[in-house]
């Protein structure tokens, strides 16, 4: 695999990381519902130390449902606070609220045992880039608008949202980069839109995304693409591409324009429900 993460730009981001951690009693670790393991940070749990989390699976809308309480029950038999939410829904922002007061309270609680004055939790959301940190803010907040954008150093001093009397929320992200240690991973990322479209090649992620519908969804490619069979990749293409119109002058298909309407049709939903990987 050819990702490569500067080690620069990884020990600047953990210094950032860590450097927030410092104010935050815990943190909410955000990873995505369709790919909640490839969307952790592998770093995190040595950046944490004993610091306590607790785990938002985001874009529950796109995902298996399934197969997203298997994660939640994963995340359980580990003693870990989680809880899959879609950002739109208030009921599930209001569960996100309800679990973090319940961890910061358990958090200050002891902090009160050994004599400090009581005080509101604060905690801080982290998770790699476009999996809905600065939403998941913003709709704490209760704002319709907040800074969006992960721009390093645009940051120029920390503020607290104040969500509720006894929770704090830092009101910016910290940012954590994917690992690439599979190169499954990278697939999976790249699917659904955490990778730019530019480090792996369009079409091969394509191909991968129907090579695992057709292990694991075959109803959905043919519902979506009349698709029996992807044992030929080529002719796969070319079979979506006629039917959705991607040809070009002479009859060819065009197979960068198909790669995009199988990436697309699965990033929106349109394809369904789907997870990319279960517990285990
Ligand atoms: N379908 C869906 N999209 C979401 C959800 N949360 C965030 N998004 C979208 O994911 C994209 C990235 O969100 P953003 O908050 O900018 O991610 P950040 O890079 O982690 O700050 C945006 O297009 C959001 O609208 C969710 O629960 N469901
Ligand atoms: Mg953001």
């Amino acid at each position: 695999m050819t990702i490569q993460w500067f080690p620069g730009h990884m020990a600047k981001a953990r210094r950032e990381v860590s450097e927030k951690l410092k104010l935050v009693d815990f943190v909410i670790e955000l990873v995505d519902a369709r790919a909640p393991l490839s969307s952790q940070n592998p770093m995190l749990h040595d950046i944490l130390q004993e610091k306590p989390k607790m785990i938002v699976l985001m874009k529950k809308d796109l995902a298996d449902p399934d197969v997203t309480q298997q994660w939640i029950d994963h995340f359980h038999s580990k003693g870990i606070v989680s809880v899959a939410i879609e950002a739109n829904e208030k009921q599930d922002v209001q569960k996100v609220i309800q679990k973090a007061k319940q961890l910061g309270k358990e958090k200050i609680d002891k902090l009160v045992a050994k004599g400090i004055r009581p005080r509101a939790s604060r905690a801080m959301i982290l998770g790699i880039p476009n999996v809905g940190k600065s939403t998941l803010i913003n709709r704490l907040a209760n704002k319709k608008a907040a800074k969006t954008g992960d721009k390093p150093g645009v940051t120029t001093k920390q503020q607290w949202i104040k969500v509720k009397k006894e929770f704090e929320l830092l009101d910016t992200p910290g940012i954590l980069w994917p690992k690439f240690e599979e190169e499954e991973i990278g697939y999976r990322l790249a699917s659904i839109g955490t990778i730019k479209d530019q480090i792996l090649p369009k079409e091969d992620v394509a191909a991968y995304v129907l090579e695992y519908l057709y292990a694991n969804y075959p109803d959905f490619l043919e519902a979506r693409f009349e698709l029996s069979q992807v044992d030929d990749m080529m002719e796969a293409f070319e079979h979506i591409g006629k039917k959705r119109g991607c040809l070009e002058s002479g009859g060819h298909v065009n197979f960068e324009k198909v790669s995009d309407i199988i990436l697309q049709d699965l990033r929106t939903g349109k394809l369904g429900l789907i997870s990319l990987e279960s517990p285990e």
